[in-house]
């Protein structure tokens, strides 16, 4: 019975194939054929569609676009995809005129050409960055219909730098020096203030991505790379680090990039990512085209380290079953993670929860709100629950 059934499918599956090679006659033709001649810089396939999202403002300089997460791959996210958060738009910067400035309480204060900086000695490190206001909406149930609305404002590149720690060292910090002030050299003036042990553990001044220079929106030409931490300190087009004994309580510090707790209290200074992870197959908006096998997957994260294990439910969170993990597991990166399933055709909810080597355990929404409240906008990383409907389609439950 079983064997006739898939045997009926395959012939339905073959009958819609041959169908199609007909309908698309000219296209076939077109195989074979001459092609186009050889350009300079590459394009994807003009048949490829998946775009940023980003929200239509009266100030399309400031805003942000989200990532095509559903659409996503693998672990890396191309470039031209990556998300974008500018507070002052894209500044178009010359590298041969661009200068980065080591100053404040230093032995020898620096100023640093592009040039300069790329004869360093230099690090290369694949890590996520992640907007602090990342599904911020989930707090409040306000949350977008799809995955690439509500968690797109993440992205995983491999970056290139030279490490703060070797700048710093170069100028010399003096003592009682324990701030580092970025600056960016945008419109906005991005201003972060930055822990000196953290600075010395493992930030990157970044003029790579993805094996070539970075992006004019990703900071082009200097950046820095803080792994694990909020994308807001992620300061682009650096062009000042002033060495400091105290925090600046920057606007972007004080006025936002802080949590609101449940009694009034503002938590600032709140850099450190968790956990998270979402489920991108199938996700909100999508439409499963009948019942039978399908690959469950998502993507997983954690600023804190590598994936220890994701875990994942489809009837609502009762039953919670080990997903495979793709290899190698990189610290602070993307881990793609997959389930075999099978859709019968009767109502799922999906979710997925991740647990990093520090032990930390993706909470659920209720667990994470029962703590912090619905204050905030930011560090929401709650588990992510889908509604497969019996027809094949994908909501989320939150909407
Ligand atoms: N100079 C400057 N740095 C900045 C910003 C900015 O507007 N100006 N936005 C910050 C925010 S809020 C985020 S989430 C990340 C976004 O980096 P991306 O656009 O490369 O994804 O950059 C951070 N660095
Ligand atoms: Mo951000």
């Amino acid at each position: 019975m079983k064997e006739q059934a898939s045997r009926r499918r395959i012939l339905r599956m073959g009958a819609v194939l041959s169908g199609g090679m007909l309908a698309t006659k000219d296209a076939a033709l077109a195989e074979g054929q001459l092609g186009t001649p050889l350009g300079p810089y590459g394009e994807r396939s003009t048949y490829e569609k998946a775009v940023r999202w980003r929200r239509d403002t009266k100030t399309p300089e400031t805003g942000s676009s989200f990532t095509p997460l559903a659409d996503s791959v693998g672990t890396l996210t191309p470039s031209s995809l990556h998300y974008e958060r500018h507070h002052a738009g894209i500044p178009n910067i010359d590298p041969a005129a661009h200068r980065l400035v080591i100053h404040g309480m230093v032995e020898r204060p620096l100023s640093l050409s592009v040039a300069e900086i790329k004869r360093l000695p230099s690090v290369t490190r694949t890590l996520v960055l992640e907007c602090g206001g990342n599904s911020g909406a989930e707090w409040a149930a306000q949350t977008a219909p799809d995955v690439q609305r509500s968690f797109g404002l993440v992205s995983c590149s491999e970056w290139t730098g030279v490490p703060l720690a070797l700048l710093l060292a170069e100028a010399g910090a003096r003592p009682g020096a324990t701030w580092v002030i970025a600056e960016g050299a945008d419109a906005c003036r991005m201003e972060r203030s930055i822990p000196m042990a953290k600075a010395m553990e493992n930030i990157l001044v970044a003029y790579g991505q993805n094996g070539e220079a970075l992006r004019p929106a990703q900071g082009y030409p200097l950046r820095l790379i803080i792994p694990g931490w909020e994308g807001n300190t992620n300061v682009k087009w650096l062009h000042s680090l002033k060495v400091a004994d105290q925090a600046y309580m920057a606007r972007d510090e004080t006025s936002k990039y802080t949590d609101l707790m449940p009694d009034g209290k503002a938590r600032i200074f709140t850099y450190q990512m968790e956990a998270k992870s979402v489920i991108t197959f199938p996700s909100g908006g999508q439409k499963l085209p009948g019942q039978g096998l399908y690959e469950l997957t998502g993507l997983a994260w954690s600023g804190r380290g590598r994936i220890e294990r994701v875990e994942i439910t489809t009837d609502g969170g009762k039953i919670w079953v080990k997903a495979d993990l793709q290899e190698p597991r990189l610290p602070i990166a993307f881990t793609r993670f997959r389930l075999p399933w099978r859709f019968d055709g009767r109502e799922a909810v999906i979710a997925s929860r991740a647990v990093d080597e520090s032990g930390y355990v993706q909470p659920t929404r209720e667990e994470l709100i029962a703590v912090r409240g619905v204050n905030s906008n930011f560090h929401f990383n709650g588990s992510k629950k889908w509604r497969v409907r019996a027809d094949g389609t994908v909501t989320n439950v939150e909407v």
